[in-house]
């Protein structure tokens, strides 16, 4: 079994829905168990078209026995059976999963870069990943995900939305 954690973002449609929905459907994967949720939280929206609605986003640490490749394959599954079209780069989405830890491996794969390239930047992500892992070491950065969240520019509209869900 690995530990794996995936991010989770919502900003079209009902947003709530869609995160507790994927939450479910992930845990009914055979091969993985949600292992643990963090809070939610109400973000603004970084890059794509301008005037898009807030995100929320969450992080779920699962356990699974799946391959990082496998594990891709359901999440890209699972946005599709909550909408999720892809239409503009960055553009609003009904559901986005993404990969953010594999345990530490470290893979550069066209379609599945691990850790997720962006995560050691992202507010929205760190910050979620923070409740569940704050001691994690980012294996190429060489830095826990708290310390990576204390380097942040300050508070990037990120508010905190829900501890239950
Ligand atoms: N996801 C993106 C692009 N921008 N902004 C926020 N606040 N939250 C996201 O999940 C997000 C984003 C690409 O997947
Ligand atoms: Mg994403
Ligand atoms: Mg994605």
């Amino acid at each position: 079994m690995v530990t794996a954690y995936l991010g989770l973002g919502a900003n079209l449609g009902d947003r709530l829905a869609a995160l507790c929905g994927a939450r479910q459907a992930l845990n009914e994967l055979s091969g993985v168990t949600v292992a643990g949720s963090s809070a939610l939280y109400e973000t603004v929206a970084v890059g794509g078209p301008p005037g898009q609605d807030a995100y929320l986003n969450a992080v779920l640490e699962v356990s699974t026995n799946l391959s990082a490749q496998k594990l891709l394959e359901h999440c890209l599954a699972i946005e599709g059976r909550f909408g999720r079209e892809r239409l503009v780069h960055h553009g609003p989405r009904t559901l986005d999963i993404d990969l953010l830890f594999f345990a530490d491996l470290v893979s550069e794969d066209t379609d599945l870069t691990l850790p997720h390239p962006r995560l050691h930047s992202r507010a929205f992500v760190l910050i979620p990943l923070r409740d569940l892992a704050p001691e994690m070491v980012h294996p190429l950065q060489g830095r826990t995900v708290r310390q990576l969240c204390d380097e942040l520019p300050c508070n990037q509209g990120i508010k905190h939305f829900s501890r239950i869900w």
